[in-house]
């Protein structure tokens, strides 16, 4: 069959700060050609919907996949999918990834019928089967693992058997110099593991995968990054190198190899202290930017997060980056329920620390424990306000005001690095990126106010909308401990299922609060 996979548009963070090639859907693309179909791939987050419309025309696919990772593209996916039924009938429409997991029934409810299924879980193994059922049976299509359609769901979503068995098909994409990760421009993407051991309330990466955590192994990284030609590369692990053992052995097989790239990677700051020699290493393998999970510069913020890391131990592990010369950025998670004293503070300490700081919006999303736990009321059902940068709960300062307070600390962060006339090495960045004939670092410069206005945020809100996301379950009190079947989308397999040794294991044991396997 004649397949085509799509990603949905950009948001908001990727028009400004970095723009990552879809592995996942690559992967998934991968795992369909090696069972024989023809597959093509669009990033809408690069391409137009008009190019999206003419390739349908013209090339008229039998099997069409949504890439739906994120909530806030839910509407944009449905319409689309509306659009591709009107030009081609007979076409099966399919919607897959993390978010789509997650709000599965109501997807194929919006839909009225133009989606046939929603595909849940990792897509790897569940789509060779779908699409065999599509090719021959249709009327097994529901009974295929992860399938959510009109008719029902099918058995719970099956693990691929192993990270290794799949090379991404990176020759797919048609634009590879678009994306970018900051001053890595272009960058392409990798992972060295799969899933997250730990728990956060405010997360879903853990409950996707069961709180399962799977390695890629050194020779299949090798194999792979000798592919990439791009300079920049980003590391899509959750948490990198929680596992010191492995990271020793990915990076002594790409040192072997002489593969010199740029990385960037996310980890945490107990995780960085406990493995500093792995950090070290990969330092000067090339290893250039690090987002740390930081969320909070409180205590009782950091409680409220349920990171079990002390605060003194996050700014321990800040100081260990910087002694690295490693340039790191930390998210700050601002609640709606914040005032003007409270952006003030947070605005002072962030421009007293070097480091680049990100401040996102605390928002409950479908598929976290925050989810079923959240006791106020969502103030909108509009997914597309659901992307993290926009108050999605009550504010205590009028909504207005808030997103004054907020998007001029945003602003004053970054200011603080990203002006190219005040700081000289962001102005040798962007002109290393022009020479190379790469414009996407500056442009996003460029695009900063416009994507980052009070106005056109507020706007957002004014939106008619045309699909509403589903409303939380009664809240359960926080600490109870949701129930296994509301939280997670692959069955969890409990330690066996967590590729770490015992010590490992402890350590994470003893720095998350889950009540759960
Ligand atoms: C890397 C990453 C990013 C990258 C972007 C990657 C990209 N190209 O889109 C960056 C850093 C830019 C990013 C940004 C944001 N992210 Co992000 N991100 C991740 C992260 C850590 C890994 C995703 C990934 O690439 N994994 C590796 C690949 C191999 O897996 P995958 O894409 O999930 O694909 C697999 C399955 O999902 C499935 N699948 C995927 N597509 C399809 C399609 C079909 C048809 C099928 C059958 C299956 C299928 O099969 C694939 C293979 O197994 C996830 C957490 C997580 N572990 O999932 C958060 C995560 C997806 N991000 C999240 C958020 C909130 C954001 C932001 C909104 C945050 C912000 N600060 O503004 C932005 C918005 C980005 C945007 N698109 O504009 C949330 C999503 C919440 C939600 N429900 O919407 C997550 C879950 C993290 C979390 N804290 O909970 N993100
Ligand atoms: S450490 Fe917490 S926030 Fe980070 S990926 Fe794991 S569960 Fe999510």
């Amino acid at each position: 069959m004649k397949l085509l996979f799509v990603h949905p548009g950009p948001l908001m963070y990727t028009k400004v700060f970095l723009r990552l090639e879809p592995l996942g859907l690559e992967l998934v693309a991968a795992a369909a050609r090696r069972a024989g179909h023809t597959a093509r791939l669009i990033d809408l987050q690069v391409e137009s919907h008009a190019d999206y419309g003419r390739l349908i025309r013209e090339w008229r696919p039998d099997f069409v996949a949504f890439s739906c990772n994120y909530l806030a593209n839910v509407p944009e996916i449905v319409d689309l999918a509306k659009a591709t039924k009107c030009e081609l009938p007979r076409c099966f429409v399919c919607v897959g990834g993390h978010s789509a997991s997650f709000t599965a029934h109501e997807i194929v409810d919006h839909g009225a019928g133009v989606i046939d299924c929603v595909l849940k879980g990792e897509g790897e193994a569940g789509i060779v089967k779908l699409l065999a059922a599509v090719e021959h049976d249709r009327d097994a299509v529901a009974s295929v693992p992860g399938a959510v359609t009109a008719d029902g769901d099918g058995p719970t979503p099956a693990f691929v058997h192993s990270l290794d068995d799949i090379v991404p098909a990176r020759d797919l994409l048609r634009h590879r110099r678009k994306y970018f990760c900051g001053q890595l421009d272009p960058c392409a993407s990798i992972e060295f593991s799969r899933g997250c051991p730990w728990d956060c309330s405010f997360c879903s990466a853990w409950t996707f995968y069961g709180r399962s955590y799977r390695l890629v192994s050194p020779e299949r990284v090798v194999e792979d990054l000798s592919t990439i030609r791009e300079p920049g590369v980003f590391i899509l692990d959750d948490v990198a190198f929680i596992h010191d053992r492995h990271g020793f052995a990915i990076g002594e097989a790409i040192a072997r190899k002489g593969i010199r790239k740029q990385y960037y990677l996310e980890t945490r700051g107990d995780v960085l202290l406990r493995n500093k020699e792995v950090f070290k290493f990969w330092k000067q393998l090339g290893v250039e930017f690090m987002f740390l999970g930081i969320e909070a510069i409180d205590e009782e913020g950091l409680r409220k997060y349920r990171k079990r890391i002390p605060l003194g131990r996050n700014f321990e592990a800040l100081e260990f980056a910087r002694s690295l010369g490693i340039r790191v950025a930390i998210n700050l998670i601002a609640d709606p329920d914040w005032d003007e004293e409270r952006f003030a503070t947070v605005r002072e300490w962030c421009l007293d620390v070097p480091e680049i700081v990100n401040i996102s919006v605390n928002t409950p999303y479908p598929g976290t424990e925050s989810w079923l736990t959240e006791q106020r009321r969502l103030q909108t059902r509009d997914y597309r306000l659901f992307d993290i940068q926009h108050a999605v709960l009550p504010t205590r300062l009028p909504l207005a005001t808030f997103y004054r307070e907020l998007i001029s600390t945003q602003r004053v962060l970054y200011r603080k690095h990203l002006n190219w006339r005040s700081a000289p090495n962001v102005a040798l960045g962007a002109a290393r990126c022009l020479l190379r004939g790469q414009t996407n670092y500056v442009h996003g410069m460029a695009m900063y106010d416009k994507v980052y206005d009070i106005e056109s945020v507020l706007a957002d809100h004014a939106r008619p909308v045309s699909y509403e996301m589903p409303l939380p379950p009664v809240p359960i009190s926080a600490g109870k401990g949701p129930k296994s079947s509301q939280l997670y989308i692959h069955t969890p397999r409990g330690r066996a299922g967590r590729h770490v040794d015992d010590s490992t294991e402890r350590f994470v044991e003893a720095t998350r609060m889950g009540t759960t396997v």
